[in-house]
């Protein structure tokens, strides 16, 4: 699935008196920028390395994606994307073995074909709109964007006189992304968060039940210590996971939402559908895709009154599982499966008490509870669209390695 990935550049000169460089990139992050590059000029090395620093620590902190420009060993140290000039990556073009993501700055088609036969993994291609930043250069306009991406397989981001006015208009040329630099360094907040929201809106997953095939489900108690939530959520979306649901019963509503509309920015992202358990209010608050609801909380009726999107319902028997139905739910968990130990106040269904339920819905419908890599194979022939997992996937040493386990099973499991 295509995702529009907003970007911003930095640099300093152009931010508003008084304001510092890492203040600002503060600012995006939070407002919900997705990556950020990282371009100074006229820096001295030792103060490049001490912003550079400070800068994937903050990155890092909101779960933004770094990219470093023209330095290859500061980005080799901290692990982050290289973001090069075309000249750089024709004295260097062996840097694309050491650094798995090497983006390359592009003025026309041919530039991007040569960048991407010397291992370039995106390229940036502008400047599509004037800019001061090229004055007197002019414009490459929106058809030559089209013709770099129409001649190359990697992504292609957009830049150069963006503004949210075209976004729209960059989208539509097929465009992964668009890379912003005045707009990001000096314009209001509530600027950079219409072009967020704006970025949310184009990403916008449309839910099918082919979404429930690998569905993780969060709950902080079973994260390795220091994983932040949005992390391991990122790396499970890396693995394959294709639907995400925040279930976090400990955390109080200001922190849910504080975690939750985190992980909902990753999960636009990548186009994956997010849903928030038992709370419609806070699924209205924070624009996730979907709410999950219990038989204990409201019913999907009333739940559609004042929100719209997904709704999931824990269905235990045919009969909760026709009521979710007629009610207007849109997919069914059934759990749990087997005995669990992230959620104890529940009897397992078994696997015939699963075939009863799904064989009966006519809703898609997601298996739940204590299902891992060792037996989800058992599941084959009950009908179900996907697997919801949560201890499985949060808890895994290797979160991305594991969902790409699970994935290359599920896939097997849910061919009816
Ligand atoms: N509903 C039924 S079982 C369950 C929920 C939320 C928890 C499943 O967790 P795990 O760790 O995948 O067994
Ligand atoms: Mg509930």
């Amino acid at each position: 699935m295509r995702r529009f990935i907003l970007s911003a550049v930095t640099d300093s000169s152009l931010l508003p008196p008084g304001i510092a460089l890492l203040e600002r990139i503060e600012l995006l992050c939070r407002t919900g920028v997705r990556r950020i590059v990282l371009r100074e000029k006229g820096v001295s090395d030792s103060d490049y390395e001490r912003i550079a620093e400070d800068f994937v620590t903050i990155c890092r902190k909101y779960c933004v994606i770094p990219v470093i420009a023209h330095r290859r060993e500061l980005a080799v140290r901290y692990g982050t994307e290289l973001q090069l000039s075309m000249d750089e990556l024709r004295d260097d073009p062996d840097i694309t073995d050491e650094i798995r993501y090497v983006g390359v700055s592009v003025h026309s088609a041919e530039e991007a074909k040569e960048a991407e036969s010397l291992g370039a993994s995106s390229v940036t291609a502008g400047h599509v709109f004037a800019t001061d930043c090229k004055k007197g250069v002019p414009e490459r306009g929106l058809q030559f964007l089209k013709d770099v991406i129409d001649s190359v397989s990697v992504p292609v981001y957009a830049i150069g006189g963006i503004d949210i006015d075209v976004i729209d208009d960059v989208y539509k040329t097929g465009a992964s992304g668009a890379c912003l630099m005045s707009t990001m360094m000096n314009s209001p907040e509530n600027h950079v968060r219409s072009l967020v929201d704006k970025c949310f809106d184009i990403n916008k997953p449309v839910f099918t039940k082919e979404c429930l095939a690998l569905y993780a489900v969060t709950d902080r108690r079973w994260l390795r210590p220091g994983e932040p939530l949005a992390s391991a959520v990122e790396k499970a979306i890396l693995g394959g996971v294709t639907m995400v649901q925040i279930r976090e019963k400990d955390l109080d509503r200001r922190s849910f939402i504080r975690e939750a509309e985190q992980c909902l920015r990753i999960c636009r992202s990548y186009g994956i559908p997010m849903v928030v358990n038992d709370d419609v209010s806070i699924a209205t608050e924070i624009g996730a895709d979907g709410v999950h609801l219990g038989q204990d909380d409201i019913s999907p009726r009333e739940a559609s009154r004042s929100f719209e999107g997904i709704i999931g319902v824990s269905a235990h028997d045919v009969k909760e599982s026709e009521k979710a139905f007629e009610d207007g739910a849109d997919y069914i968990g059934c759990g749990a499966v087997f005995s669990t130990a992230t959620k104890s106040d529940t009897k397992a269904l078994g696997i015939d008490g699963l075939k009863v339920i799904v064989n009966n819905s006519k809703l898609p419908a997601v298996a739940i509870g204590g299902i891992g890599i060792d037996n989800v194979s058992s599941l084959s022939g009950t009908g179900i669209d996907g697997i919801a997992v949560v201890s499985a996937i949060i808890s895994a040493d290797d979160i991305t390695n594991t969902s790409k386990h699970l994935y290359s099973i599920v896939k097997n499991v849910i061919i009816k």
